[in-house]
């Protein structure tokens, strides 16, 4: 290829293995930003900088810099966390964010608005406690997303434990992070190595998820390097391996497209990591580093073709992949409520409206999870649809839990199934990227779309809805039965025909719809639905059967059509 380096490569490289100028732009009381080859940097370390879209104009009118503020991710394999860890994580998101804290959709959370000063008592904080932000962000492996539900308690565990051992291989080594936040000594010039990723890491970020069917909450399809749990009596086999799976697309850019994984093979357990690394390694040595909109996985295989990259892992991990065994999923979402684990202890998913944890006058969540975290002594697991599970409550605590997650509105009940499947990405006001609002907004159309399904007797209908601020797809609105993709203010993509399970993805049904279009689109669409299907016949379904909408064959074209 000819073509130069994208700026990137080089800002990596010159970073001398990811410490850039971090240390003098926080030191820089003159500004509240940091520098802009720090902002690439910085998201290695976990953090982002933003700045406040609502106040924006109003800085601009009054010649003062934007509102600056930073956005942190943790790392946190699995979502999982214990009582004293949530404690530390709202502690700081009281005293040093904004006073909210953002499940996410890959199982981990995020504080907003961290001023410059607070930013390294931040860090501070949340490694005092055994967590930290290395790769949340930037261009490497990031949060290790494993089924949350600790139901299936032995076969969880052994999943779960490889989504932390998969995190901690492929955790980058160098020492910038503990010398920078932490002050942990300075490594002398020229010792560092990254053996896996090299000093320029890889050409753009990287997903993992381990899923455990029937349930595909954590949307394996969705993500750069799946593996399928297979089990045997209960007990782990090996795995199916995917890979090259991705949401995000550049609005305008036919290039660009939304993907599933694809499969590689089986293999057995102790294959997992370095089959893991065979995969990144391809991707750190084939991947695009000119143009980072096909610098994702999934335009690797597309370029190399599956068949080659498949040879092409077997060949670094030593390995042969088995035929895939068959896999069965049944749902994609989160199951609501108490269920009773294997070993007698309970475990209670609670509903967080779009991963937003605050306190609002009928849903004091921020409050509610601080006072379950003081007399729970299991664990708290963060799910992929930003909701959250108290898990391995005793009998004899029950009443107590379920007392408070009703005092603070974190139950599921009241709540209608299309709003307890729903997801919505961040967006405004602290997404740069934003084109629409999502989170802001999602609750008020969930509203409207509620009294359409009650109209044409679908209330219990379940009905994945997704909504994302732009095409990029966070909440995985190509994975839902009905997707809404911002596009300008007040506009959105219709996305339909998702099969509920996420292993369809959706295709374009109506661009750029106001919400009025949305509602008249849908009115006709759930009524044609509500007369016309079969028993136990989900909406995507519906869509492709009676031809009203062609499933996806290739995304490539597809996506764009
Ligand atoms: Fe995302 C960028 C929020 C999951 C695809 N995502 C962003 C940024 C950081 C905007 C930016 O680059 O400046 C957003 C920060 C908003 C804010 O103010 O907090 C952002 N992404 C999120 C979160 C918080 C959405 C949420 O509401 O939960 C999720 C954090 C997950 C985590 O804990 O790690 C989040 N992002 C996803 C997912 C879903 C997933 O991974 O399962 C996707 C689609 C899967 C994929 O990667 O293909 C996703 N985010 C993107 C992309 C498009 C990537 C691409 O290949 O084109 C971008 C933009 C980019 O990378 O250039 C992006
Ligand atoms: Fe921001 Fe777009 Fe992701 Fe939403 S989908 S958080 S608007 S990048």
């Amino acid at each position: 290829m000819n073509a130069p380096l994208h700026e990137n490569e080089l800002i990596k490289r010159r970073s001398h293995f990811l410490r850039g100028t971090l240390k003098e732009s926080m030191a820089d009381a003159l500004t509240g930003a940091i520098s802009a080859e720090d902002t690439q940097i910085s998201k290695f370390h976990g953090f982002y900088q933003q700045d406040d879209r609502d106040h924006r104009q109003d800085r601009r009118e009054h010649y003062l810099e934007p509102y600056f503020g930073f956005m942190l991710r943790a790392r946190l394999p699995g979502g999982v966390c214990t009582p004293a860890q949530w404690l530390a994580i709202d502690g700081i998101g009281r005293t040093l964010a904004n006073g909210t804290l953002r499940l996410t959709t890959r199982q981990s959370f995020q504080y907003h608005g961290i001023l410059k000063p607070n930013l390294k008592a931040v860090i501070r904080g949340i490694n005092k406690v055994m967590i930290d932000s290395i790769g949340g962000c930037g261009d490497v492996n990031r949060n290790v997303l494993c089924n949350p539900n600790p139901v299936e308690s032995a076969l969880h565990l052994e999943v779960y434990e490889w989504a932390k051992r998969i995190s901690e291989h492929l955790l980058p080594r160098t020492r910038a992070y503990h010398e920078i936040w932490l002050d942990g000594e300075q490594v002398a010039g020229g010792e560092e190595q990254e053996p896996i990723y090299g000093e320029t890491y890889l050409p753009r970020k990287f997903k993992t998820a381990i899923a455990v069917p029937p349930h595909n909450d954590v949307d394996v399809y969705a993500n750069d390097l799946g593996f399928v749990a297979i089990a045997e009596d209960g007990r782990l086999v090996g795995f199916n391996v995917l890979a090259g799976g991705g949401m995000g697309t550049t609005q305008g850019d036919r290039s660009t497209y939304p993907r599933l994984a694809d499969e590689l093979g089986f293999v057995a357990p102790e294959q997992t990591l370095a089959v893991a690394e065979a995969v990144v390694t391809t991707q750190r040595d084939l991947g695009d580093r000119h143009d980072r909109r096909q610098a994702r996985l999934k335009y690797t295989i597309e370029r190399m073709g599956l068949d080659a990259f498949r040879a092409e892992v077997e060949g670094r991990a030593d390995i042969a992949f088995a035929p895939p065994r068959p896999v069965h999923f049944t749902d994609q979402g989160d199951r609501y409520g108490w269920v009773q684990g294997q070993d007698g202890r309970w475990h209670l998913t609670l509903y967080i409206e779009s991963g937003r944890v605050a306190d609002r006058p009928a849903h004091t969540a921020m409050t509610g999870l601080r006072e379950i975290a003081r007399i729970h002594q299991g664990d708290l697991r963060i799910t992929p649809n930003q909701n959250l599970i108290v898990a391995g409550v005793p009998e004899v605590r029950k009443g107590d839990i379920e007392a408070l997650a009703r005092e603070h509105g974190l139950l599921a009940e009241g709540h209608s199934p299309l709003r307890l499947q729903g997801l919505s990405c961040v967006a405004l006001p602290t997404c740069p990227l934003a084109m629409a609002e999502a989170e802001r907004y999602f609750p008020q159309l969930l509203a409207r779309l509620e009294q359409l399904v009650q109209k044409h007797g679908l209330a219990d209908q379940s009905l994945v809805t997704r909504m994302t601020g732009c095409p990029n797809g966070c909440a995985r609105p190509y994975l839902a039965e009905v997707g809404f993709v911002g596009k300008a203010p007040g506009r959105y993509n219709l996305m339909l025909g998702g099969n509920g399970i996420g292993t369809r993805l959706t295709r374009l049904y109506r661009e750029n719809l106001d919400e009025a279009g949305i509602l008249d689109a849908l009115d006709s669409l759930l009524g044609r639905f509500a007369e016309q299907r079969r028993p136990d016949e989900r909406f995507g379904d519906f869509l492709i059967r009676t031809g009203i909408l062609r499933p996806v064959e290739n995304p490539a074209e597809d996506y764009h059509d």
